[in-house]
């Protein structure tokens, strides 16, 4: 019973302190320039252009590819390691957004 409650408290601990972050892709931007946030946290990457997207990184600290997509789209990235992470549009070399994940 006590470990039962210990664990129940473990585990909602660990999702309390993260958070989630919603970042559009619109007039060929990203929404935001820079973002601060710590390891856990999450990013929805939503795109509001009338056209494709792209979305990847090729950072140290995490390297991901969400792959192109259409208008009214979103998919989310959780980030697992502390360190700087620049995520880019590979159809548009322009649009960049440097996330910093703190520990
Ligand atoms: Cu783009």
């Amino acid at each position: 019973m006590k470990l039962l409650a210990m664990l129940t408290l473990t585990l909602l601990s660990s999702t309390a302190f993260s958070a989630e972050y919603l970042i559009e892709q619109k007039d060929k931007k990203f929404t935001k320039k820079e973002l601060k946030l710590k390891v856990g946290d999450v990013i929805e990457f939503k795109n509001s252009d009338p056209f494709n997207h792209n979305v990847f990184s090729l950072s140290d600290a995490q390297t991901f590819d969400l792959g192109s997509y259409p208008q009214g789209q979103s998919k989310k990235v959780t980030f697992t390691q502390a360190g700087k992470v620049e995520v880019e549009c590979a159809i548009h070399p322009e649009m960049k957004l440097n996330v910093e994940v703190n520990k």
